[in-house]
């Protein structure tokens, strides 16, 4: 957990099994006909990726009970985290996005940069987000579409949410493009078949070019907390690591933060455009 404390993220190799009969496998194969392409001709893929709806999913505590332990050792044990958590094939997929660009390496420059979290008001301490997960099905080389980090980005993140206890909205008002403008350490996500990788919720982070014949499917499916994120513990209890890490970032051994409107939610665009895809997915197989 150094290298999270450090970095900003942490790969979990194997934690799920993804071999031939496996719901994971499955869930792959499924996504070729459900979004109408054929797996064997890259050339006919579009140059972009789809953003596929939910139709099946599965409980992580039965899929990844690894992926879910390190979630824990994250947020300062599993039971701060909701249960229920699922897994679907909702599927992030990179078919060639920006195939026909210059490939560029990842820098402040790149396109996209953002902090996941579109349907709630952010704080320093909000529970909606208790990690970003990237859970990755398929193997993603690089120049192939893994996701963009900007490692350095949580502590500036951090003390940002700190300076507005009144809460950002997503989108408009947390200035991403100026706190990447301070980052410095820029990397691509790689990995294998059945990994997870963990990064701090306030990680700045970008979908890249993909420029390899090879379809990238991975989802970021949020845990969230059951209780806001805290930081003074006077009772005993220990900080979670991704607690630690916001207090690193602010320079305190404790923190007295104090929301200053209530939590509130907002209305994602993304969840008209996924109806819209889920009923033509509906028609596409009732059709073939
Ligand atoms: O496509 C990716 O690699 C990242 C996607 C992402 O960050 C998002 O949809 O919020
Ligand atoms: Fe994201």
């Amino acid at each position: 957990m150094e290298h999270f404390l450090e970095f900003g993220f942490v790969c979990i190799e194997n934690c799920f099994d993804t071999s031939p009969g496996s719901v994971a496998h499955r869930w792959v194969e499924e996504s070729w006909a459900r979004n109408g392409l054929d797996p064997d001709d890259p050339s006919s893929w579009p140059a972009d990726k789809i953003h596929m709806p939910n139709s099946e999913s599965a409980l992580v505590s039965e899929m990844s009970p690894k992926a879910l332990a390190a979630m824990g050792e994250l947020c300062g044990g599993q039971e701060r985290i909701q249960e229920g958590m699922r897994w679907s094939n909702g599927f992030i997929a990179n078919y060639g996005w920006g195939r026909d660009e210059e490939w560029k390496s990842p820098s402040v420059e790149s396109p996209g940069w953002h902090v996941d979290g579109d349907s709630f008001v952010h704080f320093l301490d909000s529970p909606e987000l208790a990690l970003l997960v990237v859970v990755i099905f398929s193997e993603i080389r690089p120049r192939g579409g893994g996701t963009l980090i900007a490692c350095d980005s949580p502590g500036i993140v951090a003390r940002c949410l700190a300076e507005h206890p009144e809460g950002l909205e997503p989108g408009g008002q947390i200035p991403v493009k100026e706190l990447v403008s301070q980052c410095r350490d820029f990397r691509e996500l790689t990995g294998k078949p059945g990994d997870v990788v963990l990064l701090h919720p306030f990680i700045i982070h970008a979908s890249s070019y993909n420029h390899l014949p090879v379809a990238r499917f991975m989802i970021n499916p949020p845990p969230r907390l059951k209780e806001p994120m805290r930081f003074e513990r006077n009772d005993g209890s220990a900080y979670s690591v991704v607690e630690r890490s916001i207090l690193n970032a602010l320079g305190k051994k404790s923190y007295d933060f104090r929301i200053a409107t209530p939590r509130r939610k907002v209305v994602p665009a993304r969840i008209a455009r996924q109806q819209a895809l889920l009923e033509q997915e509906k028609a596409r197989l009732g059709a073939g």
